[in-house]
């Protein structure tokens, strides 16, 4: 996405952007990583989350809007728990084909990005390595759009939790529109809290993001992904951004450019290209911000 212009696209907006590169990963030398219960390479996304949580933290503390692509979406272990480190009342919008709320007893997977969820809501048994995720998340702050592929335990976790998720099946019986206005009146009802949007572009349908770990189909079109990122841009409350699970490593030529594009085009639109495009002053100039 970087090499695709995406720093260039986002300058154009309007904003000014410092680009972190990869170098909290550098920090990070675990070769030998054995699995934990059946977690598999724990101590590797326990420092490599840790060091994100530290520079996200540190980003939002400045009041610098950091976002995050990824990459494995067990990293919002660690964007969210630097969230929420600054802004304890931050609310989470969380984009996706799955809930990622297994705990290390429910996982069948043991892949950490199917996780992180119930890291930062404390649930389940606590694991030693992962004891500096701190459970600053509320289930009632936390909020699914797109669900489509939840194990059987999961959905007990989301019942038990009462935890509020709009499914493919909510965004067709009530369209992006009406999802959207019910999950920030969830979460958000006097559109007075930090948002953090984690976006697993495995939400979108394969058709349209194709290179992608873990694709579901029946997922949501080009538009809602889209519409989502406005609807959140244009509430002024965004504070922290994520952009998961595009992986140029996977499908063809022609399906990761375009997954690339579209991961390109969702953090566009969250940062306002929306209303770069429409929002007028007082004499019907366009405001460029
Ligand atoms: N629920 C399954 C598991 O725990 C699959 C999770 C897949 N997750 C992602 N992230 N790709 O959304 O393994
Ligand atoms: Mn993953
Ligand atoms: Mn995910
Ligand atoms: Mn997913």
């Amino acid at each position: 996405m970087v090499e695709a212009g995406l720093i260039e696209q986002i300058t154009e907006l309007g904003w000014k952007v410092t680009f972190d590169g990869h170098h909290q990963f550098d920090a990070v030398d675990v070769k030998n990583d054995p699995p934990i219960g059946i977690l598999k390479n724990p101590r590797l996304v326990s420092r490599v989350t840790q060091a994100v949580a530290q520079a996200v933290g540190d980003q939002v503390r400045k009041g610098v809007l950091p976002v995050t692509l990824g990459g494995d979406h067990s990293l919002a272990m660690g964007t969210i728990s630097g969230s929420l480190s600054v802004h304890p009342e931050t609310c989470v919008i969380w984009v996706d084909a799955h809930a990622d709320i297994n705990t290390a007893e429910s996982t069948g997977s043991g892949n950490i990005h199917g996780m992180p969820v119930s890291f930062l809501l404390g649930i389940g048994s606590k694991i030693e390595e992962f004891s500096w995720v701190k459970p600053l998340l509320k289930a009632d702050r936390l909020v699914y759009i797109g669900l489509r592929d939840v194990d059987a335990a999961e959905k007990r976790i989301l019942r038990e939790n009462n935890i509020k998720a709009f499914s493919m099946h909510e965004v067709d019986k009530y369209g992006i529109g009406k999802v959207v206005e019910m999950a920030l009146d969830h979460v958000n009802p006097n559109r007075d809290r930090p948002i953090h949007l984690s976006f697993d572009v495995d939400a979108l349908d394969p058709s349209v993001a194709p290179s992608t770990g873990t694709p579901v189909r029946g997922g949501l079109t080009f538009r809602e992904g889209h519409y989502i990122c406005e609807a959140i841009s244009e509430t002024g409350l965004l504070v922290a951004l994520d952009l998961m699970e595009v992986n140029p490593s996977l499908a063809d030529d022609d399906s990761v450019r375009q997954t690339v594009q579209v991961g390109c085009s969702l953090v566009r639109s969250a940062l306002g290209v929306f209303v770069y495009l429409v929002r007028r002053d007082n004499n019907n100039q366009c405001i460029i911000p």
